[in-house]
């Protein structure tokens, strides 16, 4: 840790990190966090109604712990998320590793409920806690070089039971063109449902970017790097004809095994249809500008 700062001034915590919560002696192993986190509320919320918690919180993917949708909520109570830090490295201006609580001391929280889609064709709405991205390569000085930001989440066989194995290549790798990591719907969150990160939800801070289908949302980041070369990202190098690096949620395109074209939500019942996947997840208006000229159908 070189013990930098970025502000000097603390305003009345806006945010809640696990050492807060801990002190409050809130259980935290099986449950997440009593404690609210006040966020302001964004325009680019969905008004669909999220899932519920325990949906949110029982059906996870997260390889670092294992393959069933259960094994992270069983699995990932063992991790410790403090002391938590980020390197930020590359193309910037101020390099260096930042603890969480500098990463999110002015941080402007927001509650975003974003739509959710997995590559699997399921979806879910879920109401992140977060900020954007891009506040925080700001503060971190983008140089003009970079063209990339690449993310790595923390490799600990000891405490990731799925590490033990080579089921991928670890650590969990991804990345983003900067115009997209730049995005104001990029985000990154720290808790859910106002509540802190749960573990199996990629505590204490992982990326959202809702347009893209989920794999691209990388949990429990501890490496951020801007880079002038696009990044090797973890299912591109596994299978890249199956796992585009843009990875955009696009109904016309198939995934080699499966339709795109709708999707199954987690919650729904049984009895209920299967709903139309939308271009973009449904933020087109938002994001398709970003790849105007490009062929999504080779570009994916
Ligand atoms: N480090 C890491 N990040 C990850 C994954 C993973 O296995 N490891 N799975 C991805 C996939 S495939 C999905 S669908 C989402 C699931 O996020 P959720 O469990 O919060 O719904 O996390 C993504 N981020
Ligand atoms: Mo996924």
């Amino acid at each position: 840790m070189r013990g930098l700062s970025w502000s000097d001034v603390t305003p009345k915590p806006q945010w809640l990190n696990r050492r807060q919560l801990m002190a409050g002696g809130a259980a935290l192993l099986a449950t997440p966090a009593l404690a609210k986190i006040e966020a302001a509320k964004s325009r680019f919320s969905t008004d669909a109604a999220p899932n519920t918690l325990s949906e949110i919180t029982t059906y996870n993917n997260f390889y670092e712990f294992g393959w069933d949708k259960g094994d992270p909520a069983r699995n990932a109570r063992l991790l410790t998320t403090d002391p938590w830090a980020v390197e930020i490295s590359g193309l910037v201006d101020r390099p260096g590793s930042y603890g969480l609580d500098d990463i999110l001391k002015d941080a402007p929280l927001e509650e975003r409920i974003y739509r959710f889609r997995c590559v699997e064709a399921w979806s879910m709405v879920i109401p992140w806690i977060g900020f954007e991205l891009a506040h925080l390569l700001n503060k971190a000085g983008v140089q003009p070089g970079a063209k990339y930001v690449a993310f790595e989440t923390l490799v600990r066989p000891e405490e990731m039971p799925g590490q033990t194995t080579r089921s991928l290549d670890w650590p969990y790798r991804e990345g983003l063109r900067l115009d997209e990591a730049m995005h104001p719907l990029t985000i990154l969150a720290t808790g859910l449902y106002g509540e802190a990160m749960p573990n199996q939800n990629g505590a204490p801070i992982r990326l959202v970017v809702p347009w893209k289908y989920g794999f691209k949302s990388i949990k429990s980041i501890v490496s951020i790097r801007l880079t002038d070369t696009q990044p090797e990202t973890t299912w591109n190098m596994q299978n890249a004809r199956e796992y585009g690096f843009y990875s955009n949620v696009n109904p016309e395109v198939s995934h080699p095994r499966w339709s795109q074209a709708s999707e199954r939500r987690v919650g729904a019942g049984i009895f209920a249809g299967r709903e139309d996947t939308v271009m973009f997840n449904g933020y087109g208006a938002e994001v398709a500008g970003l790849y105007a000229g490009m062929d999504l159908s080779k570009d994916y």
